[in-house]
């Protein structure tokens, strides 16, 4: 009898020592928490992991004693720097989550975020409401169809807005979003909530907010209660067929209906269901952690996703099943002192153990996984198994780098790589010692492997290396990290634009690389059109439009290498060229004498000589600012910001301060919170990140070709 029993749950995997029954996908939710800068992310995230009893002490950002604040330098700063990954139950749902960076220069750490995320908890300040930083996580999640839920926190800070906040998501975001509660003061302290679904008052009873009672609506709040849920059905209603239905019929919805309609709402990502609290205070987590797991899909919720298979080139669906052949998608690389490399993978199909070889499709090549971990922030636990659904990190995977597809050799597909931004600053970094010269090299590598938006590069005419990213704090961050991690010592140059160039008119360009004199030669000749892109932000393209096989096809990656190794270094002043159309129309070939080099190089030739031709211009890259500052300086900062070229957008008020909204070139604000500081005293405050690049004025143009605009003065470390 006894072992008759134990066959039948015998388990399924191994976690830790403890045995764990695999998890049915409908009990699992990947969800993300972004959030404009210090919106109190981490904040949110650490009480999730107190509740759901995953901790048992809860960490304070402030202190420096947040979980998922794990790197040195974000205790120290107080500030996310890299996405933490996590996992938590609440009631017998399992909650993958990762805790995101706010600040601008992180930014590609929400990208990859939300490219493996079935939801994302979208945290509001109550105070600040729709930031900048705010709208740009909210566009990148539109962007990845991401299903969300709002939580505006920071109801205990005077001067805070649930409703008006509500009104800005409409407005600035175009969401359709709707309170599903509202706050509750007494005395004006937060002390609950009033859950509009089904109208009742919940009282958190301690300061720690473990007891919650549940209460009438008192009679005063009645008629505003009405009024919200009111509103919550007609904006369901908008989303929902069903819903509508109901409300065009005034039929009666009960709770059970009107939850089943917001989450049918919300996975079609029509409606965005607002929840209120007060992380800081514990107040509203465990309504959060309920909304989480009603609203927001489960991996088998959405539909499969579609990759490529590399050797027919089609589209195919992957189905979100144990059964499917294995695929997953690396999103994040993290070098881990006693572990070594991680790969975070999400997987979308089948499952795999460790110690069993993959596929990695975008490299084209067969690795073994020795290890599969679960991340608690920088901790692992070892797992045997991973199923679908699951985000995991993988060890051993020495070639994968994120946006890789790992699958099956038998069954290769690619998933759609993610976006890179591109960098806007550069520095120059020189080792002081032989020895820093290796350190430094091999962390520049990790570094480079870890983090897509940092980018290293070698300037021959001066003989520097330059590291580049997407900001000062983001490069500071590195150089830190260099010094710290790895031991370096090093002298930087300061912070400087990361110029473009572009050309402005169609040409069409020769390029002939032939050497004949006796032996072995090499020929090579090709003939391209250049033409600025219709759409900024294209970057350089290459098409191929060769009639009657001028050049053999094999030789065709070989142009297409050699335009973008030139493109690497414009003709006005080496910066990167963007924006450019290049359709290789025609060429020659000599039957002995050419080869992929000698094509490349023709390519090069003729790329380099073209821009030349095209009339090139120097873009620099424009920020999009806000500063929030109180009326009296408004004067003050208005004056500073037209002498740095800002064109400014609006002006509007926001309690009792002032938000002003420019754009301005990234050249004219180093060092900008120092001067914001002392014209103000210290009473404002600025978010900005890249929006687009434009052509600098001639005159500063001029400054820049000539190198008198460039010089940095020298920092030692
Ligand atoms: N009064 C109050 N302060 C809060 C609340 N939530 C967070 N804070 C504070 O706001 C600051 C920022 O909180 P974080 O949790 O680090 O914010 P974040 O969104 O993770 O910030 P980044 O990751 O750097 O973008 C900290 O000083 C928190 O203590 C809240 O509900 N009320
Ligand atoms: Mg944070």
């Amino acid at each position: 009898m006894c072992i008759k029993w134990l066959k039948r749950i015998r388990p399924l995997r191994i976690l830790d020592g403890k045995i764990m029954r695999k998890i049915a996908l409908e009990k699992i939710r990947n969800i993300g928490v972004i959030a404009h800068i210090d919106a109190g992310k981490t904040t949110t995230t650490e009480r999730v992991l107190y509740f759901t009893g995953k901790t048992y002490k809860i960490g304070q950002v402030d202190e420096g004693t947040a979980t998922m604040d794990w790197m040195i330098q974000e205790q120290e700063r107080g500030i996310t720097i890299t996405a933490a990954c996590t996992t938590c139950k609440w009631r017998d749902i399992n909650i993958n989550i990762i805790d995101t960076p706010g600040h601008v220069d992180f930014t590609i750490e929400v990208e990859r975020s939300l490219k493996v995320l079935d939801g994302a908890v979208v945290v509001f300040c109550g105070v600040g409401g729709v930031e900048p930083q705010s709208e740009t996580v909210w566009r990148q999640a539109d962007r990845y169809n991401v299903p969300r839920i709002a939580f505006v926190n920071k109801l205990d800070r005077t001067g805070s807005n649930f409703l008006d906040t509500i009104d800005q998501m409409h407005k600035k975001l175009g969401a359709n979003a709707a309170a599903v509660q509202i706050p509750y003061y007494q005395n004006e302290v937060l002390s609950g909530m009033i859950d509009l679904i089904g109208k009742k008052l919940i009282i958190y009873k301690d300061e720690l907010g473990n007891e919650m009672e549940t209460k009438e609506v008192p009679a005063e709040l009645l008629s505003e209660v009405n009024k919200q849920h009111d509103i919550l059905l007609e904006k369901i209603a908008e989303a929902d067929e069903l819903m509508m239905d109901a409300f065009v019929h005034g039929k009666k919805t009960d709770e059970a209906q009107i939850k089943e309609a917001i989450r049918r709402s919300v996975i079609a990502n029509k409606f965005v269901p607002v929840l209120c609290g007060s992380s800081f205070r514990n107040k509203g987590i465990q309504l959060l952690l309920d909304a989480v797991c009603d609203y927001l899909p489960s991996p088998a919720d959405l539909p499969p996703i579609k990759g490529t298979n590399p050797d027919t080139e089609e589209f195919e669906e992957i189905i979100a099943s144990d059964k499917a052949p294995f695929c997953a998608l690396c999103f994040k690389v993290a070098t881990d002192p006693y572990v070594g490399k991680i790969n975070y993978i999400r997987v979308y199909s089948g499952s795999i153990s460790s110690g069993e070889y993959i596929y990695n499709a975008s490299k084209r090549n067969r690795e073994r996984l020795t290890k599969l971990v679960r991340m608690h922030a920088n901790r692992q636990e070892i797992i045997e198994k991973v199923h679908t659904g699951d985000i995991v990190g993988a060890v051993g995977l020495k070639e994968t780098r994120t946006g890789d597809t790992l699958c099956t050799e038998k069954n290769p597909i690619l998933v759609e790589a993610m976006r890179f931004p591109e960098p806007v600053i550069q520095q120059a970094i020189e080792p002081k010692t032989k020895q820093d010269q290796e350190r430094m090299g091999m962390a520049l590598h990790k570094l480079a492997e870890e983090d897509p938006s940092f980018r290293i590069t070698y300037n021959h005419e001066t003989g520097e290396n330059i590291i580049s990213g997407m900001g000062q704090l983001h490069l500071e961050i590195i150089i830190d990290r260099i010094m710290r991690e790895f031991n370096v010592e090093a002298q930087v140059g300061a912070p400087q634009v990361a110029y473009r160039e572009t050309i402005t008119k169609k040409i069409v360009s020769t390029g002939k690389f032939i050497q004949q004199s006796g032996g072995h030669g090499q020929y090579g000749h090709v003939v391209v059109e250049m033409e600025p892109q219709e759409m900024p932000g294209t970057g350089v393209t290459f098409e191929e439009k060769i009639k009657s096989g001028a050049i053999p096809r094999e030789f065709i990656p070989s142009v297409k290498q050699g335009i973008f190794d030139a493109a690497k270094s414009g003709a006005l002043s080496g910066y990167p060229v963007t924006d450019v159309k290049i359709t290789l129309i025609d060429g020659s070939f000599h039957d002995v004498d050419s080869s992929e080099m000698a094509f490349k190089m023709a390519a090069a030739i003729a790329f380099s000589d073209g821009l030349k031709k095209a009339n090139p211009i120097l873009l620099e890259p424009i920020m999009d600012m806000e500063v929030v500052a109180p009326e009296e300086y408004m004067g003050t900062v208005i004056g500073d910001m037209n002498s740095r070229r800002a064109k400014i957008v609006s002006i509007n008020p926001r309690a009792n301060v002032r938000a002003i909204r420019a754009y301005v070139p990234l050249a004219e604000i180093f060092n900008y919170a120092t001067v914001l500081r002392s014209l103000t005293q210290g009473r404002a405050s600025y978010t900005m990140e890249p929006s687009f690049y434009a052509e600098v004025p001639s005159h500063i143009a001029e400054r820049i070709i000539s190198g008198l605009a460039s010089s940095g003065a020298r920092k030692s470390f």
